[in-house]
């Protein structure tokens, strides 16, 4: 007899729902595993449509838990077909003894938080009542077919097949006239299968898919090799790559190698037969239009090459969107399918479909009668099948209500209101954009270990917070933001089901840094978790420590490079090591012209650079401080960051050099600031510039710069500013703000090289001076409107929005920007760090505001 009441109950049993029944059996919780079909497999009992296979190749897509099944389980090929991994599942199903704990043919209907009993109630088709403590929704992402959405799909008398929905025995259609609607992945495998039986086949197609032979054939051997001779250092590489498959990464950008070289790059991954590689060849494939085109240009040529027909072969061609925003598909010998003379390919954006009728498809003013419709149009994509389920969360919500304007998780495990609900590869988490097998693993020891900390520490309940909850929604969106998936209409966004909501709703920014993301989050006590239980509670509002996605990947990409510190340096060495790496970022945008010279500073000739934007003049004017710790750094040490907003902000940026320490110590470089500034303003008409119209920028120490003679420009009398924008500035000397102590370590600029900048700058007495330290002025009032944007990781935030609070209470205008997930150099890093686009727009409008009007 089941039991009734249980530990957990399991929706699935395909590899997340044995895994997790299987963690849950060692951990001996008591469990139920409610199944629809009649065995095991989710995705694989039910799509076995022919040709139906993994675009992962063998060697990473199998479990790891068991690691006897590597040596246990021999697969024929490098991609299994859909027939092989059914059995291989069923294989580890009684390896395990897992069917004894699994109920087939059972839906669950219904769910609902019971919070006096803090136990969930579960309805199912067979009329059962199951009560549990937590209920875990396994139920695959890619496993409610979508409505056609077609008028008149009902009233055809032929045969109809839904590739999710294949019939067990196979269908023949031998003799057949059959039409296909659909092109995505699983048209595009079958279609060389039902084409070579087929008397006539008609393909209808909306959308156009990039898709790449899988080369398919026994396992390659190298690979093999590998993974059996360290498994667990292979298996680990896989769990912190960014896709959950261990992959060479790019490193060069898809613009900066000549077309020839790019296509015979792309030539490389396309004979590898891997469905990631092509978009791995380059850095920027999945964040830049221009550079995703280059890869475009490579596919639709593949796709020419095999077509006979140039039309054919041009309407095949995807033009609409970015390679990888809609899912790229492997094939074998699809695009060869249309060069049959029984096939047709309907490009139904041109030619509509009107009806399905009693016979046949009506379109654009043709009839054509079919014996078999094959429906290969996808499904209600990572959400269909959690809200399909009536769940119930407290106080009555429901989910679908919750999340009728898209899904909202915490790490994509968990939901505000739905106490103990987990789900497996939900939306908000890498699911569909990653290896399923990796993702599925680091779910299911997530829950598990979550519900052996909460029984070991007698917590009953486990809630994520509102704050945690709107935290990863707000990081999901920084993370999709930077990528193109925006622009396309695909499954990823919601967008092939007509009135769901728009939304990326797996979460892009890594497998790798997922994991670390979760782990943290369970490490930490749970952050951005309430747990209940037996009179205790204890709650952790978090969040997780959320970095810009690419802010993260370039920190990752420094610490495998193992960089001197800084301070270990001489200033002379500093100095070439900034040097040398200034030469490998980007240029920047164009300006109108770019002007080197000389100005009188307070002792001697400098170098000035202008910034001239490419409109008619007279332009306002910025006289532009470099960062660099007053050691390092130059006129034009910032030039991709002045390019850009001279270019945003329509101003003319006069970037001035000024002595540096620790050769000429405190104050020359303020004397040399405000000897550029006087020089200036005596001199902006000549530039082109208007002489009323001037403010002051300044980055890190070049912003300590700009506050400071915007102090001196006050007690002065003038020239009068029309604005300060400082970024990230040094606004007081004692280094004593949490964000020192938070934000020390790890952050390129550290607690240690801002200590090595002032040692060389200024004595401990001279840091108290207002012209070293800004924030110690008597008096702020009276100050030009100011802009000052401070990073969230940045170890001199908090000194930067004391300054700004400081000037507000002094009744200056100030607009603050805490730059979210950001550091103190990646705001700077122009067209290397999308994420920092957004930072710069808003810096440029604030420069914009200081000059309206005038
Ligand atoms: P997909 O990738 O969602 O493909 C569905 C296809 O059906 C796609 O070409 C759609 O065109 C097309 N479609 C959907 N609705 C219609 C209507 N109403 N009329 C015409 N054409 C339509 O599903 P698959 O099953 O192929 O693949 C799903 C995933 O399984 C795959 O990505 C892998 O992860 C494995 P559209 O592109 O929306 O214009």
């Amino acid at each position: 007899m089941a039991e009734k009441d249980v530990d957990v109950v399991v929706v699935g049993a395909g590899f997340a729902g044995m895994y997790l029944l299987h963690e849950l059996r060692k951990q001996g919780f008591s469990s139920r595993v409610l199944e629809a079909g009649d065995d095991v497999g989710g995705t694989w009992y039910w799509n076995r449509y022919p040709g139906a296979r993994c675009d992962i190749a063998t060697t990473d897509y199998q479990y790891t838990w068991d690691p006897e099944l590597l040596d246990e389980w021999q697969w024929s090929e490098k991609h299994a077909a859909q027939p092989e991994i059914l059995r291989y599942a069923q294989y580890v199903a009684k390896k395990h003894d897992l069917y004894s704990g699994i109920d087939f043919e059972v839906r669950v209907d219904k769910a609902a938080w019971d919070d006096s009993a803090k136990k969930w109630t579960i309805h199912t088709s067979t009329g059962e009542t199951i009560t549990c403590r937590h209920y875990v929704m396994a139920t695959g992402c890619l496993s409610v077919p979508k409505d056609p959405d077609i008028p008149g799909t009902d009233r055809f008398k032929g045969n109809v097949y839904v590739t999710g929905r294949w019939p067990h025995e196979g269908v023949d259609f031998t003799g057949q006239r059959v039409a296909v609607i659909g092109t995505g992945s699983s048209a595009i495998q079958s279609m060389p299968h039902i084409a070579s039986q087929a008397k006539q086949l008609v393909v209808f197609q909306r959308t156009p898919n990039f898709s790449m032979p899988a080369f398919n054939g026994p396992q390659p051997p190298g690979r093999v090799a590998r993974l059996k001779a360290d498994r667990v250092a292979y298996q680990n590489e896989a769990r912190m790559s960014p896709t959950g498959v261990p992959m060479e990464m790019a490193t060069v950008s898809a613009l900066a190698v000549s077309r020839e070289e790019a296509f015979a790059m792309l030539e490389k991954s396309w004979r590898k037969g891997e469905l990631l590689q092509i978009g791995a060849t380059f850095t920027d494939v999945g964040i830049n239009r221009a550079a995703n085109e280059v890869v475009c240009d490579f596919m639709r040529s593949k796709i020419h090459e095999v077509v006979k027909d140039p039309e054919t072969a041009e309407t095949l061609s995807p033009r609409g969107h970015a390679y990888g925003t809609k899912r790229p598909c492997m094939d074998t010998n699809y695009f060869e399918v249309f060069n049959m003379p029984h096939v047709r390919l309907v490009d139904i954006r041109k030619k509509p479909i009107t009806s399905i009728t009693e016979t046949g498809i009506d379109f654009d003013g043709e009839s054509i009668e079919f014996d078999s419709i094959v429906y290969a149009t996808g499904f209600d994509a990572m959400t269909g099948a959690i809200v399909n389920v009536d769940i119930t969360g407290k106080n009555g919500l429901t989910l679908k209500k919750k999340w009728e304007n898209g899904p909202l998780t915490y790490l994509g495990l968990t939901t505000v209101g739905f106490p103990n609900f987990y789900m497996i590869t939900g939306p908000g988490s890498p699911s569909v954009l990653s290896n399923m097998m990796v993702s599925i693993e680091q779910h299911v020891e997530w829950i598990r270990d979550a519900l052996v900390d909460m029984r070991d520490k007698g917590f009953e309940t486990i809630e994520p917070t509102a704050a945690a909850e709107e935290d990863w929604r707000v990081h999901c969106t920084d993370c999709a933001d930077i990528t193109l998936f925006q622009d396309t209409n695909s499954w990823y966004m919601g967008a092939n089901v007509p009135g769901k909501p728009r939304v990326l709703l797996p979460y892009i920014g890594g497998v790798g840094r997922y994991r670390r993301i979760c782990t943290e989050a369970m490490q930490r006590g749970f952050l951005g978790f309430e747990l209940q239980g037996n009179g205790k509670q204890q709650l952790n509002p978090g969040p997780v420590r959320l970095m810009q996605p690419d802010v993260e990947m370039m920190l990752d990409v420094m610490a495998t490079l193992e960089l001197p510190p800084i301070e270990a340096m001489s200033p002379a060495e500093a100095r070439g090591f900034m040097d040398a790496s200034a030469t490998m970022r980007a240029p920047g945008p164009d300006v109108g012209e770019i002007v080197d010279g000389t100005f009188p500073g307070a002792d001697g000739d400098l170098e000035y650079r202008v910034y001239r934007p490419a409109s008619a003049g007279p332009h306002p004017v910025v006289v532009y401080y470099h960062g660099g710790g007053w050691v390092l750094g130059s006129h034009t040490s910032d030039d991709p960051l002045c390019r850009d907003l001279c270019k945003r902000a329509d101003v003319m940026i006069i970037s001035v050099n000024y002595r540096h320490a620790p050769e000429a110590r405190f104050p020359a470089a303020v004397d040399d600031a405000w000897a550029a500034l006087q020089w200036v303003a005596k001199n902006a008409s000549a530039f082109g510039g208007k002489p009323d119209q001037i403010a002051v920028a300044g980055w890190s120490a070049g912003g300590n710069l700009a506050a400071v003679v915007a102090q001196m420009a006050r007690d002065n009398g003038g020239p009068k500013l029309k604005g300060q924008l400082l970024l990230t500035p040094v606004t007081d000397g004692s280094r004593q703000s949490a964000s020192y102590i938070e934000n020390g370590e790890g952050y390129v600029l550290t607690k240690n090289v801002m200590e090595w900048f002032w040692n060389h700058y200024a004595s401990a007495e001279d840091r108290k001076s207002v012209k070293a330290s800004p924030l110690l002025a008597p008096s702020l009032a009276n100050l030009p409107p100011a802009m000052i944007v401070t990073g969230q990781f940045d170890p001199l935030r908090d000194e930067g929005n004391a300054y700004a609070h400081a000037l507000a209470d002094a009744g200056v205008p100030v607009k603050r920007l805490q730059a979210r997930g950001h550091i103190h150099t990646s705001i700077t890093m122009v067209d290397m760090l999308p994420s920092g686009q957004s930072v710069r727009a808003h810096m440029a409008s604030g420069l914009r505001e200081f000059f309206a009007g005038n």
